[in-house]
């Protein structure tokens, strides 16, 4: 193990008032809110490629990181260093899971048996880790998009040859997956999607997606995985245009291919900002449509407009995420994964703990705050006089399917409708969201 992290205590609750920047000062685990623990709440994840695997570099310069394990020269022992911190890490920010690509935490390989060999090396370590320490899998996932093979797509790709690589990496990594006891699978399609439809036939790679989605499906069954199967979604970038662009999009999809039962999403707020839409829009979207999972959580920066994946710091918008994350029943499976990365001028390992620390003393903000807006529910409580009459008359003959619009203009007619407009109280519901942002 190296000495990066050596300086730095293990983080603790110590309180709105504690002294040290190397604390929790809201993030209490064992604190209990609506008959939950914090933890068990939020089941804060730590994601290997942000904080692990990326060493600083951006487009314009190198990497500005230094990190002890980049500088090991044999690739397989950098690996085994790199995963010696991590732990060490999971365990100082004394947060229950984490996350990881496959590619993320093996040796580079280029063959499919060096590919199975390497990765099932490394997850025998990672059980070994997880026994010792206690820090659990939040989920696992498969890389379909770094390395070159993977340029015109995974699943999608227009050689069959790609793809049957991509059913290796992604058997290899469900299968990993289940044996490290993780809670869901995820899928993010990257590069499933296209750059230019001068050559891409539509039709045939959204079959390609449906029918590879199905297949992940039948093995997470036959292998006897218990935990979901998530799709993140994402509108572009590195592609033009992603099939799965958001959460309605995916869940239409989901339909077409009668998934709609087996695969939920998992959120990033970041993504839904690419795609023009609220983070709140995409988690009650999801809510709506029965299929929230889990949460990818970041933020973008509203005037760049790209991924930055920046640590999440809004406490309005999280705190309202969170009030319709609890309305819903809360994570089931799913929890809130750091997909996040410090930025590339914060190269001491202590900006890793800064970003961490503070991303959790956000949620737990939130999550009080969010507390407080259930216990009164004011919001509920307007909603519910909004939509009275749906349970009785032509309301609710409309809703069953017993009216015809022949029938439902008559109701109009021969009752002599002329209903008023009624105010929507926006500025009255907005001023109740922000009197819970504690
Ligand atoms: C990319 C992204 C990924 C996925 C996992 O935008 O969010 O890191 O979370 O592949
Ligand atoms: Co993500």
């Amino acid at each position: 193990m190296s000495d990066f992290f050596a300086d730095i205590p293990k983080i603790t609750y110590q309180g709105p008032d504690a002294e040290s920047r190397m604390a929790y000062r809201y993030y209490d685990k064992n604190k209990k809110v609506l008959g939950k623990t914090m933890e068990e709440h939020l089941r804060m994840a730590i994601c290997y490629w942000h904080t692990f695997c990326w060493d600083g570099f951006d487009i314009f310069g190198g990497g500005t990181f230094n990190r002890p394990w980049h500088k090991v020269t044999d690739a397989k022992e950098a690996a085994d260093a790199k995963l010696d911190d991590a732990f060490t890490f999971f365990t100082k920010m004394d947060l229950p899971y984490f996350c990881f690509h496959d590619v993320d935490v093996m040796a580079p390989v280029e063959t499919p048996q060096e590919h199975i060999a390497e990765l099932g090396r490394m997850v025998d370590q990672i059980g070994d880790r997880i026994e010792k320490t206690g820090v659990q899998l939040l989920w696992g996932t498969a890389n379909l998009f770094s390395h070159p093979r993977y340029m015109a797509g995974g699943a999608t790709n227009p050689d069959a040859d790609v793809v049957a690589f991509a059913g290796l990496q992604v058997r290899e990594c469900l299968n990993a997956t289940h044996k490290l006891g993780g809670s869901n699978y995820v899928l993010w399609g990257g590069r499933e999607g296209y750059d230019t439809l001068l050559n891409t036939d539509l039709r045939q790679e959204r079959d390609q997606f449906g029918r590879f989605l199905s297949m992940v499906v039948e093995h997470k069954h036959k292998i006897g995985f218990k935990g979901d199967i998530l799709i993140e979604p994402k509108p572009h970038e590195p592609t033009k245009n992603q099939y799965d662009r958001d959460v309605a999009t995916v869940h239409g999809m989901l339909t077409e291919f009668g998934l709609q039962n087996e695969v939920k999403v998992n959120i990033e707020p970041n993504h839904a900002t690419l795609a023009g839409h609220s983070f709140e829009h995409e988690i009650e979207m999801a809510n709506a449509l029965g299929v929230f999972g889990s949460i990818d959580i970041n933020r973008g920066d509203p005037q760049n407009g790209w991924d930055t994946d920046q640590f999440a710091y809004d406490l309005r918008e999280v705190t309202l995420v969170m009030y319709y994350i609890l309305k819903a029943g809360g994570f089931g499976n799913g929890g809130f994964n750091f997909d996040a990365k410090v930025r590339r001028q914060s190269n001491d390992a202590a900006d890793l703990f800064h970003g961490h620390v503070g991303g959790a003393d956000l949620l737990a903000r939130a999550l009080l705050g969010a507390a407080d807006m259930i216990e009164k529910d004011e919001l509920q409580a307007f909603k519910d006089a909004r939509y009275t009459g749906w349970d009785k008359g032509h309301g609710k003959s409309l809703l069953d399917g017993s009216l015809s619009l022949d029938q439902l203009a008559d109701v109009a007619k021969n009752e002599n409708l002329t209903p008023a407009p009624k105010s929507g109280r926006q500025e009255m519901l907005e001023n109740i969201v922000n009197d819970a942002v504690k």
